[in-house]
This record gives structure tokens, sequence and C-alpha cells, in this order.
């Protein structure tokens, strides 16, 4: 398949980037204008095998259809980033979101509590394993691309933003009303970058001038979220897209989201090369104090110019 539709983009449609394309200075500046202007793109024959992405999703399946109890040993503590928990919330139009959600850290091993990881399915931790090792290397050259599109050492962002991948599977249960149930509500990524699978269900929703926009689910794509602290190394130059996601009346959707994220005590600021003669537009923070803002809604107009 060649390269598609990412020299001349339809508004309404999120970028789609063949990775086997032999011209790779076309892909990365296919990868860079649509971090530019979307936030946001869809990664078609990326080099992960139709085989494990199958694997991946039938072992996170397997886990949730098991009985609250048994999925009870890997539950969330209340102090914890890590396990399984439901989530609900209650966005401003009054629709309850509700999602239930596995978290575990991936990569790197030092960061790797095997507490959290599900012991049923029994092949669950080795297909995983293979997951990110797979999805690792592609981030890298995400990264890589995006660092060379800022004029940067390809090295320079995943320096700053690759310290740990985190993973989370979304399970949306069916829903008959969808006017008063969504799924995860409108945010951007507190990440690095987001690499996300889904199930054949579609849902999720980006925004972009103004409007909503249906993600079309491709088999075996890998959807790529720019999100905040790529948008805060790189001055504004590459978006963090706003996306939410929606149930279906009468199927679960599921997502795989791989969350490539700095360690917690990395200074997360603009690239020193990138500002000019104006003030940056984002002042520096660590990373853990961004996380405590943002997952508590405090502000950040005094930081952010
Ligand atoms: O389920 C999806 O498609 C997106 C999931 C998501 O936005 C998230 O995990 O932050």
């Amino acid at each position: 398949m060649v390269v598609e539709r990412d020299q001349d983009i339809p508004s309404s449609r999120v970028p789609i980037i063949d990775l086997s394309n032999p011209d790779q200075e076309l892909v990365a500046r296919a990868v860079v204008k649509a971090s530019e202007e979307w936030g946001v793109f869809q990664l078609i024959n990326h080099g992960i095998t139709t085989e494990l992405i199958q694997r991946l999703q039938d072992v996170g399946r397997r886990f949730f259809e098991l009985s609250e109890a048994e999925k009870k040993d890997v539950a969330k503590l209340d102090d914890s980033r890590e396990g399984y928990a439901r989530r609900y919330t209650l966005d401003l139009e009054k629709r309850i979101g509700t999602v239930d959600q596995l978290f575990h850290n991936v990569w790197p091993p030092s960061a790797v509590n095997y507490s959290y990881w599900p012991k049923n399915p029994q092949d669950y931790r080795e297909v995983n394993e293979e997951y990110t090792r797979q999805v690792k290397m592609l981030s890298e050259k995400i990264m890589e691309w995006l660092s060379e599109g800022l004029g940067l050492r390809r090295e320079a962002i995943n320096e700053v933003v690759g310290g740990e991948y985190l993973l989370n599977v979304n399970y949306y249960l069916p829903c008959p009303h969808p006017d008063v149930i969504e799924g995860l509500d409108a945010h951007t990524d507190i990440s690095g970058l987001t690499l996300l699978l889904t199930n054949e269900i579609p849902g999720l929703q980006v925004f972009k001038d103004d409007q909503w926009i249906d993600v079309e689910y491709i088999p075996f794509a890998v959807i790529v979220n720019i999100s905040d602290q790529i948008l805060r190394i790189s001055n504004g130059k590459y978006k963090s897209v706003l996306h939410k996601t929606t149930v279906d009346k009468e199927k679960t959707r599921m997502s795989w989201a791989v969350l490539v994220r700095p360690t917690n005590d990395m200074v997360v600021g603009p690239f020193t090369e990138l500002i000019g003669d104006d003030p940056p537009k984002f002042k520096s923070m660590v990373y853990k104090d961004y996380i405590y803002r943002k997952v508590r809604n405090l502000p950040f107009v005094d930081l952010d110019s």
C-alpha cells in the first residue's frame, strides 16, 4: 500500500500514514504535519504483527470477562496509579461516564510491578511483554521524526518524555442510552505520547476546528495521540489532541493505550532551541507537579503565559 491521504488531508478525516512507504522522508513529514495540525494520526503497516495484536486483544478481553472477584486480584489501591478499577465521571452536561480500566507500568523493568499484571490468562505477561517491546520501538521512531521536525537531535524528545511506559486497558460495557452515558469525557492525555489500539467497535472522537470528528476504525491500525508533554516541549508546535469516547448500544468496546511519559522528577518545558525573541509559551514544570495540578483541575493560567 502507498502512503495515502497524507499530502492532501480532508479536514474531516484523521490523517492515515502508511509506514511501509520506502520514502521515509515523506513519512516523517506526514507525521510532523499531522502532529502540527491535528495532534492525532493513524499508522498502518507499522510493523507490529497482526498476530501479536490479536493475542494482546485476546488476553485483555479474557481478563475483563473474569468475575469481579477474580479481577479484584489486581485491584487498584487508593494511592496507586496502577491496578483494576471502575471509573465514573459526570461531565458538564450531566452525562455519566463509565469505563472499567486496568493500568500497569510496562517499561522500564525497574518501574514494573507484576502484582498489578493479571495472572489469568496465563499468557497475559508474555504477550504484553512482547507488545511492549514492539510498541516501544514504534514510539521511539515517532519521537525521532518529531524531534527532527523541530530541528533537534533525533533523541531529544525521547530523552525527556520517553522515561516510562504505562499500559491502560479500557473496557466500555454497552449501554442502550448513549444520550446519558458516555465513555471517557473530553480530555487531553497527561503523558507525552499515546499509542492506541481498539477493538472493532468505533467510539473515539477527536476535536478539531470546533467540531467532534469520529475516528474511523481501521483494523490493526495504531492511533497516535500527541499529548500534553510534547505540546509543552515543542512550545506549542505540536498539538495535544482533545478527545473523548462514546459507548456502543449493544457491543462492548475495548482499547489499549500505551502512555509514553516522563519519569516523575523530569523537568518538562520548551526546548531552549525553540525559544526566540518571544517568551516561551509554557513554563518548565516537574512532571509529577503537572500531574498533581491536572488531575485536580487546578488552573495552569499562572504557569502558562
Ligand atoms: O478508548 C479510546 O479509544 C481512547 C482511550 C483514552 O482516551 C484514554 O485511555 O485516555
